[in-house]
């Protein structure tokens, strides 16, 4: 057993995981996909490669898919959760750099706002709508953090732990806001490593207006429960 594991959630990902997982396969890392019962035949890949699969048979979310995975990270023991998307839109080249952060930070967040951080394959309306959203929720909650959003992170399990996920109850983008500010609440240091990000060529991206509204609705309502609460 490796100290860290990568905890990736996979739908309909049968076009780009078997090259994750080749890449992965050279760092000291497990590797734990919690796929959904995609009908693409991704989990017959990652079985080939040798690597361990929660299959849950049904589409039930990407936030309870982490925290399906996250919880079994934290129970076998490991040091360092790793979150990272299948659809090659997270590189293990950045990977490499946000891991030698390890013990610098408790939370370490592959960034595309910081600077140095790159995004490609995104038009110029889903940059904004991603800045936006970031300052929306840097405004309501005063995170200081400036990729909120970012599912390319690396937990340590002594944060994880203390973070309760069990009771983070958002599903969408704002899974990755929750987690942010519940990392924050409960005195965890964050660091910001800049990362080229790569929007997916294959498949399909999962963003929705519901999706979108349920951060809104979130971020408002946490705002004036923290303007209200002091
Ligand atoms: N297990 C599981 N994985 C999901 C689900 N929705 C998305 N994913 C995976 O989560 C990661 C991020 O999703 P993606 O579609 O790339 O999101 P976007 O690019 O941010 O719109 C990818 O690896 C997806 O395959 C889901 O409902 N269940
Ligand atoms: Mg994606």
């Amino acid at each position: 057993m490796n100290n860290s594991i990568v905890v990736i959630p996979t739908y309909n990902e049968v076009d780009s995981i078997g090259a994750l997982l080749d890449e992965l396969n050279l760092l000291e890392v497990d590797v734990l996909i919690i796929d959904d019962g995609s009908p693409d035949g991704t989990e017959q890949i990652c079985l080939a490669h040798g690597v361990e699969v929660i299959q849950r048979g049904q589409k039930l979310g990407l936030g309870s898919a982490y925290r399906v995975g996250f919880q079994t990270a934290l129970e076998r023991g490991y040091k360092n959760i790793i979150e990272m998307d299948a659809d090659g839109s997270h590189q293990v080249s950045d990977l490499v750099k946000m891991m030698q952060w390890i013990g610098s930070a408790d939370l370490i967040i592959g960034s595309r706002w910081v600077l140095g951080g790159r995004i490609q394959n995104w038009s110029k309306f889903r940059e904004y709508l991603s800045k936006a959203a970031n300052r929306y929720a840097n405004l309501m909650l005063s995170l200081h953090v400036l990729d909120t959003t970012a599912g390319f992170r690396i937990y340590s399990a002594p944060l994880l732990n203390k973070m309760q996920i069990s009771t983070i109850a958002s599903e969408g983008y704002c899974f990755q806001i929750e987690m942010t500010r519940r990392a924050i609440a409960r005195g965890g240091s964050i660091k910001e490593v800049p990362i080229t990000f790569i929007e997916r060529e294959h498949g399909v991206s999962k963003m929705s207006f519901a999706i979108a509204l349920e951060a809104v609705v979130r971020i408002t309502a946490w705002g004036f429960a923290r303007i209200i609460g002091r």
